[in-house]
């Protein structure tokens, strides 16, 4: 997959910000400093399309990735950073149902995990609020980079079932750094967008 046209259409604080658009939409969260943008930038195979580096919690943002006209890939800002007070933890929540709630056009969520470690209970919300919606799912173990060749199914059966994944629910190994996993992800977003 060559991404020709990826650009920011906006950073959205709230609903009426959304960009007034009929492309389906891929969700993609995950914790703070999983390595989101780094994916994001893998994939499209760019330098500087998502911002990567230290600004946690710093944004209660939508940011709306045109992606070709094709779709739009809505970047969810990264949870679960240790200093979040109650009321950007509310904004969060609040940000995330009305965007569940409203949004028609949804029609994935890809969160977004650390190869090494067990998926949080903010992980296990997302899906939960995923699978009540009937998006399509799958999870992403990025960092792969970073296991030993002997600690590799291991971290992905823990993954497998903390999440409780189905079959049907794709668990991709990747990694940014050693440019690994991008033709399935876009296998599974390909499959995501079909699904009408
Ligand atoms: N080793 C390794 N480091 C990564 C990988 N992806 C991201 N990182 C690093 O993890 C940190 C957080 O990355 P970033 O993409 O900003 O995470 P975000 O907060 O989820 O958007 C940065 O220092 C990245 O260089 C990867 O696949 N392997
Ligand atoms: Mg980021």
């Amino acid at each position: 997959m060559e991404v020709k046209n990826p650009y920011l259409v906006i950073s959205a604080p709230d609903s009426k910000s959304w960009p007034d658009s009929v492309l389906p939409e891929i969700v993609m969260a995950g914790r703070s400093n999983v390595g989101k943008s780094s994916l994001i930038n893998t994939i499209t195979r760019r330098k500087n399309l998502a911002y990567v580096g230290n600004t946690p919690g710093k944004t209660r943002l939508l940011n709306f990735f045109n992606i070709d006209d094709r779709f739009m890939l809505v970047d969810v800002p990264g949870y679960g950073y240790a200093n979040a007070s109650k009321k950007m933890l509310i904004q969060f929540g609040e940000m995330m149902e009305d965007y569940f709630e409203q949004r028609k056009q949804k029609k994935g969520l890809l969160i977004i995990v650390d190869a090494r470690h067990k998926p949080s209970e903010d992980d296990i919300t997302m899906i939960e609020y995923a699978r009540y919606h009937h998006m399509r799912l799958a999870v992403i173990a990025t960092k792969m980079d970073k296991l030993k060749r002997s600690e590799i199914q291991k971290c992905l059966d823990k993954i497998k079932t903390t999440l409780q994944l189905s079959e049907e629910e794709p668990l991709i190994p990747f990694s940014s750094e050693k440019k690994q996993g991008i033709d399935r992800v876009w296998q599974v977003i390909d499959d995501m967008l079909e699904d009408r």
